[in-house]
């Protein structure tokens, strides 16, 4: 059921229901590779699109196409992709829109792969890449070519938190036709919508806040327009990234408490940064909600809330943070976010340690830069247990 009346949460409970047979509350696992066909008109018609049916499920899936109706209705775009992966959907993002000798403008602190993979996988089939600080938007217009065909952002960055002026940026592409790409994965489509900002897709790793379980890996694209979709949906299906249904199934339930478990782990996020900036062994918080964030007001404009993600650094860099680290007991010493559970990782020498350091120290990212993902226990409990770590060093 799709509406553009109902509100976030209700969207988030009913969006992405399918008819079922026999009246199913929830949307049934249909795991299956194929469909039959009534008959051999019937496949034929299948295939030219005369007729609406599926096929074979790389190509789409009930459920499957359930989780994509859900996430674009609240990200409210024209269309969801799933993909197997956060990374699948930034791959196809980058296979559709760029060729040989071709060019992407991009922010210096995304995700380490999504950079990675540009600068050695298609840097070898001939593609160019511009790496700048796209905080600043005089750099994203210095950065633009002739031959640029694709802005991809992430913001919040990970790990930075560095924030990008997504509707300053898409009027810059606009007036050369070049379309944006924005990786929405640390504020999920509860607090922040690039598609309404002028961005032409919107990307997720959906292993993060829209699953929130720690239990799957998936991606999702949503794209303003039918346009968009077309493309991206057959280079998805074309290099085979698809998701899996049982995973789809896993992500669809995970999605109906999406609003609930932002808002909790944001507010629990709120009192952790104002602890850590209160505290003598941190040298510096990165927190969109704090006064000291240095986009704090586009921060408010843009975003719905502030979100849970929080980067710091303690004072004696990183041996200090590594006695943190090591100490924590109630927050997971882990990659990934946006979990139910707090997760504290070090970028440096894990998400983002194929940067090399001179790479990693353009963008900000310090060998004392510590990243916490903030889950939805009793913050009393998280403050306890940082508090006990920190008084260690
Ligand atoms: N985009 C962002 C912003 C991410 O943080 C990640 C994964 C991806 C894309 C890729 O998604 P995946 O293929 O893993 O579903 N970020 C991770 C992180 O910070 N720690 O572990 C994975």
């Amino acid at each position: 059921m799709k509406s553009d009346k109902l509100g976030i949460n209700s969207l988030l409970i009913h969006s992405g229901e399918v008819d079922d047979a026999f009246g199913s509350a929830t949307v049934p696992i249909y795991q299956t590779s194929t469909f039959k066909f009534k008959s051999a008109d019937h496949g034929a018609q299948c295939f030219s699109g005369e007729t609406k049916g599926y096929i074979y499920t790389r190509i789409a899936n009930p459920t499957i196409n359930a989780l994509e109706e859900a996430v674009a209705a609240i990200e409210k775009g024209f269309g969801g992709i799933a993909t197997s992966s956060g990374m699948g959907a930034v791959t196809t993002v980058y296979a559709a829109y760029l060729s040989q000798g071709q060019h992407i403008v991009s922010h210096n602190a995304v995700y380490g792969p999504a950079r990675g993979i540009m600068e050695t996988i298609f840097a070898r089939f001939g593609v160019e890449c511009t790496y700048i600080d796209a905080t600043d938007i005089e750099n994203v217009r210095a950065a633009i070519r002739e031959n640029t065909k694709l802005i991809y952002l992430e913001t919040p960055a990970n790990p930075t938190m560095g924030i990008t002026d997504i509707s300053a940026v898409c009027a810059i592409a606009k007036e050369k036709g070049i379309p944006v790409c924005v990786d929405n994965t640390f504020c999920s489509p509860y607090l922040q919508n690039p598609l309404e900002l002028g961005a032409d897709v919107a990307l997720h790793s959906m292993t993060k806040f829209i699953n929130g379980h720690a239990d799957v890996v998936a991606g999702m694209l949503v794209t303003k327009d039918e346009k968009n979709y077309n493309l991206l949906r057959s280079t998805m299906v074309n290099l085979g990234f698809n998701m899996d249904p049982h995973q789809a199934y896993l992500a669809l339930r995970g999605l109906k408490t999406l609003g609930i478990r932002v808002e909790r782990a944001q507010q629990n996020a709120e009192k952790v940064a104002v602890y850590l900036e209160n505290h003598p062994k941190v040298e510096w918080v990165k927190y969109p909600g704090l006064a000291s964030h240095p986009q704090f007001e586009l921060a408010k404009k843009q975003m719905r809330g502030p979100g849970t993600m929080i980067s710091f650094e303690v004072k004696g860099g990183l041996n200090a943070g590594k006695i943190v680290m090591d100490n924590v007991h109630l927050s997971l010493l882990a990659v990934s976010l946006g979990g139910v559970e707090s997760l504290i990782q070090h970028p440096a020498s894990m998400t983002h340690s194929k940067l090399s350091k001179e790479k990693r120290q353009e963008a900000g990212i310090t060998d004392g830069l510590i990243r916490f993902s903030i889950g939805i226990e009793d913050v009393e409990d998280i403050i306890a247990d940082l508090d006990q770590a920190l008084n260690l060093v």
